[in-house]
């Protein structure tokens, strides 16, 4: 029985380490405690075991599971719903259903492995209900909740099928933390339109508790990236880079996303493909890097995204291109840790813009990784990243127009005023880290 549990849809082993795991790994190392989560294969019976000082606990998932709650409800229906709607959200009755039989299973494991007054914190849309189901079982725990992805408008949000359920479910935390200020109001918002219920300042009485929900801005592992750009292999690396992209070019550009369609890749892409177009830019002097780390692949929305994505990226060097030297570079692989940091340190030019993001990692792993305070960050109004980044060129996605006049604005502006920019952006990014995020959250809820 452990006193800290985290619970999340993925197990902190094997999956590429990202920052949820980075920055919740130690927190649970140093508490003796406990993940619960599924270990990334279907149909795999899997015993708990000790990973690091942390004890894990599989949660099984049969193909069946896979393909209903996580690439059907999760990634098919809650995803796009959450995002704005940018792609429509697909709904299926058999997918709400594998979401909540999976739900209980997480619910269970959690409740099997927390101790009286533990304090648990589950993570994320895949696991809206298990703060309810927790509760109903284990009314002894503090149970708080993170979202990472945005929390949609009222509005939006009544589309979805069994709403006063998901309502239900996060009520069941004792606090429900969201990446934005707006996210935890339309939250708030719901329980009095769905519930009935009377919602003060960030808080709301529910069934005898008090929930409350507030904005808990999520970072990276600063010191980490801080320490990769530092490192001399990685310096080299990006100085290779620079001179196999073409060392007479000017200007290189830098785009690094899952290939997902909230990130705006295809506007960028087509954005760039204008500015050269009209001109402003020439294939001589400038050369775009497109990192789309490939990302859920089984779901039909983002093989039509590959191949859009695609067949732009053949056209632009097609008609810009030259015998040895393209316009863009397009890589649909996953790069190490280390390889990002190189290409951050190549880029002049960040390219951040999507249509919709809870946060945006990237964005702050570029701001951190120019210790020399270089480069310029061109960034989406809609990431929650673009709350802390002001010193970033910021754009509407949904304009093209828009995010040609800011990358026009990065390339013209004076170095002075880009160093100011990215120093501000630089402490920012140092200050508020993710285990400054974890603190606070953990802080607010114990
Ligand atoms: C969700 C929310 C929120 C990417 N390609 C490679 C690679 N990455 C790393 C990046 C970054 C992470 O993955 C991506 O994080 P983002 O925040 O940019 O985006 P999502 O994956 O959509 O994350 C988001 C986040 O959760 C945290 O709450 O910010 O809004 O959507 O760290 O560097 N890492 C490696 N190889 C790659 O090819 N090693």
């Amino acid at each position: 029985m452990k006193s800290f549990v985290v619970v999340a849809n993925r197990l902190p082993v094997d999956a590429s380490p990202g920052g949820l795991v980075t920055a919740l790994e130690p927190v649970a190392r140093n508490a003796g405690g406990a993940w619960v989560g599924w270990g990334g294969t279907p149909d795999e019976a899997a015993e708990p075991f000790d990973h690091d000082g942390v004890h894990i606990r599989p949660v099984e998932l049969s193909a069946q599971d896979v393909d209903r709650y996580y690439e059907g409800q999760s990634n098919s229906t809650i995803w796009p719903l959450f995002h704005d709607g940018v792609e429509p959200a697909v709904h299926h009755r058999e997918w709400r259903v594998a979401y909540e039989a999976v739900n209980r299973r997480f619910a269970e494991a959690a409740a099997d492995v927390a101790a009286e007054g533990a304090t648990v914190w589950v993570h994320d849309y895949q696991l809206l209900l298990v703060p309810g189901l927790l509760r109903a079982a284990r009314p002894d725990l503090r149970i708080g909740f993170f979202l990472h992805i945005p929390f949609p408008p009222v509005e939006l949000f009544m589309q979805l099928p069994r709403r006063t359920e998901f309502v239900r479910g996060l009520l069941g935390a004792d606090l429900v933390g969201f990446q934005q200020p707006l996210a935890a109001q339309n939250f708030l918002r719901l329980t009095a339109q769905l519930l009935g219920l009377h919602p003060d300042g960030e808080h709301v009485e529910y069934e005898g508790r008090t929930v409350t929900a507030r904005a808990f801005p999520i970072s990276i592992d600063a010191a980490e990236i801080d320490a990769l750009a530092a490192d001399p292999e990685v310096l080299a690396e990006a100085e290779r880079l620079r001179k196999d992209l073409g060392g007479d070019r000017r200007l290189l550009l830098l785009g690094v996303d899952r290939l997902d369609y909230t990130k705006g890749i295809d506007q960028r892409i087509e954005a760039y493909g204008e500015l050269l177009a009209d001109g402003t830019i020439s294939n001589d002097e400038a050369v775009l890097v497109q990192v789309a780390t490939p990302s859920r692949m089984r779901v039909a929305q983002y093989q039509q995204l590959r191949e859009r994505v695609e067949r732009e990226v053949g056209r632009i060097n097609g008609e810009y291109g030259d015998v040895g030297r393209v316009p863009l570079h397009y890589l649909f692989q996953s790069r190490t840790r280390a390889e990002l940091v190189a290409l951050y340190l190549a880029a002049d030019i960040m390219l951040v813009t999507p249509l919709r993001d809870g946060m945006n990692l990237v964005a702050k792993e570029y701001v951190a990784a120019r210790r020399d305070h270089g480069g310029a960050l061109v960034l989406s109004e809609f990431t929650g990243a673009a709350a802390e980044l002001t010193d970033a060129f910021l754009v509407n996605p949904y304009d093209v127009d828009d995010v040609k006049r800011g990358i026009t604005a990065a390339i013209a502006a004076a170095p002075d005023d880009l160093t100011a920019r990215m120093r501000r952006m630089r402490e920012r990014v140092l200050e508020h880290d993710v285990a400054r995020w974890a603190r606070e959250f953990l802080d607010a809820l114990t």
